[in-house]
């Protein structure tokens, strides 16, 4: 199995769902080799520091980082990892989400964390956007990139042919 390209870093294992269709994607389509890891910011803060601080050296492009509630998940990587991180908002807890896309996104300047939509499709903008990063230089991947674009706008064609047809 080839080395892993993209981190996947999870607060906790509830968050897991969340990532199902951005898995999906990179397994099927993009055919990335990516790792999941469930680490917290607050539960196992040396851990968390270990896997940024260590995310370059062991050929990761990026670190895309999900977590609920009080998310400090990806700013704590964002902290300590020389690969850019992709931070995206879990959905759930008392304010569904909204606590952690400001957590997530509010960043002090300096500490750079790309911040996505909440939850699934927070989690799957991130996957691809991870691999328009790397298609800028790999031509293979922009292939790929341009490809998943046009079966989107064919799946989109599609239904609008079967909405007009009724
Ligand atoms: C965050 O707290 C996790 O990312 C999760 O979204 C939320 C709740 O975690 P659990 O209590 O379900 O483990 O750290």
């Amino acid at each position: 199995m080839s080395e892993p390209l993209i981190g996947i870093v999870l607060g906790s294992k509830s968050d897991l769902p969340q990532i199902a269709n951005a898995r999906a994607l990179l397994d099927d389509f993009f055919e990335v080799p990516y790792e999941v890891r469930i680490i917290s910011a607050h539960r196992t803060p040396e851990e968390a520091h270990k896997y940024a601080s260590t995310a370059k050296e062991r050929g990761l492009k990026a670190i895309i980082a999900m977590a609920g509630m009080a998310a400090h998940l990806a700013g704590v990587m964002a902290g300590s990892a020389q690969v850019p991180v992709l931070g995206v908002p879990a959905s759930g807890g008392a304010l569904n989400g909204i606590d952690a896309l400001l957590a997530t996104s509010q960043m002090p300047g300096g500490v750079p964390v790309a911040t996505f939509a909440i939850g699934k499709a927070g989690a799957t903008n991130a996957a691809l956007f991870a691999c328009q990063m790397m298609a800028l230089s790999d031509e293979t991947m922009a292939e790929k990139v341009a490809a998943f674009r046009e079966r989107q706008a064919d799946a989109v064609r599609s239904a609008d042919e079967e909405a007009r047809n009724g």
